[in-house]
């Protein structure tokens, strides 16, 4: 007989998501993704000053609050082919690659390593035994007998309590749990330490945005920065060798800890390189720009078809026609007026229709986006497959650093075919902060190298013409493609769509009835307790949800705290 679970909200995510499936036999048969509430940003935006429209949109979410503001910027200039300073690329750079690996670091350690690592488990751990084994993976500082054997007791003490705190309703003890006492203590007392590195990457997006979460910076035609290298009251050499300390401690972490940790889990996880498989049409967008125009990027993106790195096709510009005209989205399945078939975003409409949840009919605020008509899975795994058939040689070699690690715990070769799972996700958010902590490192090298120039230029002023244009901004954020598309006209914005990338995950099924990612990757999820639903978790978990984004909304009455129903 099947079962149906409603997970409602899915916690350690941004914003409201609810998860329904259907359990047969022990697995998932059918699956529903549905995003709770709506704001309407891209309404909001309609009259306004273009060059306002990144200040607004950034508030779409709390956890990505820089992306939406780069995307911005970036469709506006697109729509005036404004080419901006090269210092202001260096610097959009930077706090990109920092707000990224903020977002995954705490995505691994604190927003989903509690689905794999029990913590109550830590506690039948031998603190010697541990340290042992972490130092024979890694030279971090800290992964002593004695820093373990201090974090064994804070949670010993926890418990004593009847207490767990902050790692309160885990399901702990659940059969899906199978990490050594070991690698629980180890992984907790990692858990615990990124939460103090977490805070190097949020002071370099806080130093050189002004501000964070909501950086206050950019400007449609460059950053508003005044750089100089001998002046106290702006952005000088001496903050930015700050700067330069905190990427090194960055790059410690990521190398030495989370790279090592998510290959290890993954070692002691075999079964999920198979799970969680689903869509693997996978896209991904170039980011990183080199010039002032968005025609030379660091870190390739492009389209995967059918999971086969030979069909890759690179998008190469900002002006990349091929992604330009394969964008549409449905409404079908969404809380929209519809009936016009998919839209492209210039032509997109956002007029709400709430009709309760219909799992036959309209049950998300989530549009559905499809690329040339079909869905697609976007974030760090289409990322770092893309850079592997662009031949990207950093990327290449830290894939091949963690499956050999995988594979030696596993103790059977794993090759980059288990990347296309759940746990596959996870791994390659890894190798994708890795690139982006080295990446960190050469975009400060650019910037000091051409301020050393005598060049401190980081604005263009944008003028706009009479009639209408239009463009597009993409940016491959955290959770991958993030795109705005905006039509203006005399100086107005006329339309704003932002198809964003938990919009592309988390989509109801789309106009031909097809699913999206989630929906779609929870297919045959083992589920050993339906009413504990911990697998369905740890593959909805693994593409890092942000809901605030994918519907661009705020939660204004959270009342509810957690519902699983299993009927
Ligand atoms: Ni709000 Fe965001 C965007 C999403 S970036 S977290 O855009 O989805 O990863
Ligand atoms: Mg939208």
């Amino acid at each position: 007989m099947s079962k149906r679970v409603t997970i409602d909200p899915v916690t350690r995510i941004e914003g409201h998501l609810r998860v329904d499936v259907e359990v047969d036999e022990g697995k998932v048969k059918k699956a529903w993704a549905s995003g709770q509430m709506w704001r309407g940003v891209e309404n909001i935006l309609i009259g306004r000053d273009p060059r306002d429209a990144w200040a607004i949109t950034q508030r779409i979410c709390g956890v990505c609050t820089t992306v939406h503001a780069l995307a911005s910027v970036r469709a506006v200039e697109n729509a005036l082919q404004l080419e901006i300073p090269l210092n202001a690329q260096y610097i959009r750079n930077l706090i990109i690659l920092a707000h990224a690996i903020h977002d995954h670091i705490v995505h691994f350690y604190h927003l989903s390593a509690l689905d794999w690592v029990d913590v109550t488990s830590a506690l039948k751990a031998d603190p010697g035994k541990a340290a042992h084994l972490a130092e024979s993976l890694s030279t971090w500082s800290g992964n002593s007998k004695a820093e373990f054997t201090k974090v064994k007791e804070r949670l010993s003490g926890f418990v004593g309590t009847g207490q767990l705190g902050i790692f309160t309703n885990g399901y702990w003890g659940h059969p899906a749990m199978k990490l050594p006492p070991e690698v629980n203590l180890i992984a907790t007392a990692h858990y615990l330490q990124a939460l103090e590195v977490q805070r190097y990457a949020n002071k370099i997006v806080a130093v050189l945005g002004s501000k964070t979460p909501h950086i206050q910076n950019v400007a449609v035609g460059g950053v508003a920065n005044a750089l100089a290298v001998d002046s106290q009251s702006v952005l000088t050499v001496e903050r930015l060798l700050a700067v330069k300390e905190w990427i090194d401690k960055l790059n410690d972490f990521v190398k030495n800890v989370y790279l090592v940790d998510v290959a290890v889990v993954g070692g002691f996880y075999p079964d999920w390189t198979t799970i969680g498989r689903g869509i693997v049409d996978y896209l991904s967008v170039p980011d990183i720009p080199l010039d002032g125009k968005g025609t030379q990027f660091a870190l390739p993106g492009g389209h995967i078809a059918g999971g086969d790195l030979a069909t890759f096709k690179a998008i190469t510009s900002f002006n990349d026609q091929y992604f330009r005209d394969g964008v549409t989205e449905s409404v079908k399945h969404s809380w929209y007026e519809g009936g016009k078939g998919p839209l492209h975003p210039y032509k997109g409409e956002t007029r709400p229709q709430y009709t309760d949840f219909q799992e036959n009919a309209k049950y998300s605020w989530l549009k559905a986006p499809t690329f040339y008509g079909k869905p697609m899975q976007v974030g760090p795994l289409p990322r770092v497959l893309a850079m592997v058939a662009a031949k990207h040689e950093p990327t290449i070699a830290y894939a091949t650093k963690a499956l050999d690690l995988v594979s030696a715990v596993a103790k059977t070769k794993v090759g980059l075919g288990a990347l296309h799972s759940t746990i596959g996700r996870h791994a390659a958010r890894a190798v994708s902060c890795a690139v982006q902590v080295d990446e960190l490192g050469k975009q400060w090298d650019l910037l000091l190298a051409n301020m050393a120039k005598g060049d401190l230029k980081t604005f263009n002023k944008p003028v706009f013409p009479k009639g209408e244009i239009s463009g597009v901004g993409f940016h491959e954020a955290p959770r991958g493609v993030l795109s705005h598309w905006v039509v203006i006209g005399d100086g107005k914005i006329k339309n704003y769509q932002c198809v964003v990338p938990t919009t592309w995950n988390a989509a109801p099924r789309n106009e031909k009835d097809e699913p999206g990612a989630y929906e779609a990757c929870l297919l045959d999820t083992p589920v050993a307790v339906p009413d504990q639903p911990l697998e369905v978790l740890r593959t909805v978990h693994s593409f890092d949800p942000c809901l605030a984004c994918a519907v661009h909304i705020v939660d204004v009455e959270n009342t509810e705290v957690v519902k699983v129903k299993a009927a």
